[in-house]
């Protein structure tokens, strides 16, 4: 896919429900929070539009739902992932043990673990101690396994959110200039036109 000459690149959110995947995309992209958890039943996707090293890339962003219910409707949306963002809470202790043994599971049967990048996102970062339940000893061995790059963030207080995307949109340029490296012009990003 083509963003009149710049790259887009297809990023998808997954992780148990509450744990704040709305959340994280509603702040990149709209820059606000809400305290209230509105249940995602249907796929949305928003685009964000950066300049990586002056070039232009989009990310199309898709939130999926993490509750049961409601689950059917992310097959179709996991297919052509490059870019996975699985993401755990803070105060949810099983939550990073389910990106791994559910939600990275479910995306393999989608999608080669070749085919796209993968990203952990620890949540609710701004929860006070007695809140933060979740074994951090757990993170390096939940990266190890995925081969993913973690990050601590918070949506409701901005921390490290831009930073996320901004990794992925620099390493999906990364992998696709090396391992394919189609386009290179001074105006589109370096990597495969999409
Ligand atoms: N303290 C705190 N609360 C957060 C943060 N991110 C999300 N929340 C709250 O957590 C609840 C769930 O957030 P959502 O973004 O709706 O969670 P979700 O993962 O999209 O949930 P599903 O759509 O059901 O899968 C809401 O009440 C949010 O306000 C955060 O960084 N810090
Ligand atoms: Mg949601």
């Amino acid at each position: 896919m083509s963003n009149n000459g710049g790259a887009v690149y297809k990023v998808v959110v997954l992780g148990d429900a509450n744990t704040g995947k709305t959340s994280i995309i509603r702040r990149y992209i709209q820059g606000e929070f809400n305290e209230v958890h509105n249940v995602t039943t249907l796929p949305i996707t928003q685009t964000k539009k950066l300049n990586i090293e002056k070039k232009r890339v989009e990310l199309s962003i898709w939130d999926t739902a993490g509750s049961e219910e409601w689950e059917a409707m992310n097959s179709s949306i996991m297919n052509g992932a490059q870019g996975v963002v699985f993401v755990a809470s803070i105060d949810n202790e099983d939550s990073l043990s389910n990106a791994i043994n559910v939600w990275h599971k479910k995306i393999n049967e989608h999608s080669h673990r070749n085919e796209y990048i993968a990203f952990i996102a620890i949540n609710k970062n701004d929860l006070p101690e007695e809140q933060r339940i979740l074994p951090m000893s757990s993170t390096d061995d939940a990266a190890a396994e995925m081969n993913a790059r973690v990050f601590f963030v918070s949506a409701k207080t901005g921390e490290n959110i831009p930073e996320l995307f901004e990794t992925i949109a620099t390493s999906l340029c990364q992998r696709f200039t090396s391992s394919v490296g189609i386009a290179d012009d001074s105006i589109n990003c370096n990597c495969l036109i999409l």
